[in-house]
């Protein structure tokens, strides 16, 4: 009788096969719990991007689930103990490899279909509006630059932060011109569901339109030297709402006050080196 069991019980090796799916699939489905899932999204395509993340994932772990299980029930079906024959190998099957040759590739052409609208609104349909911010990636930091009262780039107003932190505004379409100083760089915003690689030469475009305010992560997601791993930001999204007091005087928003105190930072300090 316990002879018998043990002829059906599931060698070590099944075992193993059949740890990967179950550990796999409660590893995800236990993240939302311990809040190790998506970052919290602050923007308005963001929805669009994480239901195509979801839909894929579910593509790939019912295939991942189905395969390993296939594996598993393989390994202890024909376990050497309860087969003595030695296997037989053939060369393959020719109406196989033509299955499964398709089967993904049409997959990944319903992908690419499926996907077109989200890649043009996230690429390729730039705003037509006036740059927000320069963000240039060098090893290792990012470096920001903000039109001044001119609203043009490259005079002698602007505003140069090489602090790491970003001021953007929300409720609102922001443009972002993405450049990089030496190496390959990918300028990351996951709560804003961004990733845009950096190319040195190469002028980039990002834009978005955050939908609340708050401070969130900004990560280099390129391996781009020693100190890649200590290149990192923050970026504060900031209200841009102009509101009235009582007497009916505008009050400048948070994010106009914020550009105004960096500007006259920048000025104390330009004032003072030129006193030196
Ligand atoms: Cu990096």
């Amino acid at each position: 009788m316990i002879k018998r069991l043990l002829k059906w019980m599931p060698s070590f090796w099944a075992l193993l096969f059949l740890l990967v799916p179950v550990l796999g699939v409660a590893t995800f489905a236990l993240a939302p719990h311990y809040n190790i899932w998506l970052p919290h999204d602050v923007s308005e395509h963001g929805s669009t991007i994480d239901s195509l993340f979801m839909f894929i994932m579910w593509l790939t772990g019912i295939v991942f689930i189905a395969t390993e299980f296939t594996l598993f029930y393989f390994v202890w079906k024909y376990d050497s103990r309860n087969h003595s024959k030695p296997p037989v190998f053939t060369h393959g099957s020719h109406y196989l490899e033509v299955v499964w040759t398709i089967l993904p590739a049409v997959t990944l052409l319903f992908i690419a279909i499926y996907q077109m609208d989200a890649w043009a609104a996230a690429k390729m349909r730039k705003p037509d509006i006036p740059i927000t911010c320069e963000v240039t990636g060098r090893q290792f930091n990012w470096d920001f630059r903000y039109p001044g009262p001119d609203g043009e780039l490259y005079t002698a107003d602007d505003i140069v932060r090489t602090d790491g932190q970003l001021y953007l505004p929300y409720g609102q379409e922001v443009l972002l011109k993405i450049t990089s100083a030496d190496v390959l760089h990918s300028f990351f915003l996951p709560n804003l569901r961004l990733k845009q690689d950096v190319i040195p030469g190469m002028q980039q475009f990002m834009w978005f339109k955050a939908t609340e305010g708050g401070s969130f992560d900004i990560v280099c997601a390129e391996l781009c030297g020693w100190g890649h791993y200590k290149m990192k930001g923050r970026v504060y999204l900031l209200s841009n709402e102009v509101r009235k007091d009582d007497d009916g005087k505008e009050i400048p928003s948070e994010y106009a006050t914020k550009l105004e105190d960096m500007r006259r930072e920048q000025n104390t300090m330009r004032v003072a080196t030129q006193n030196e």
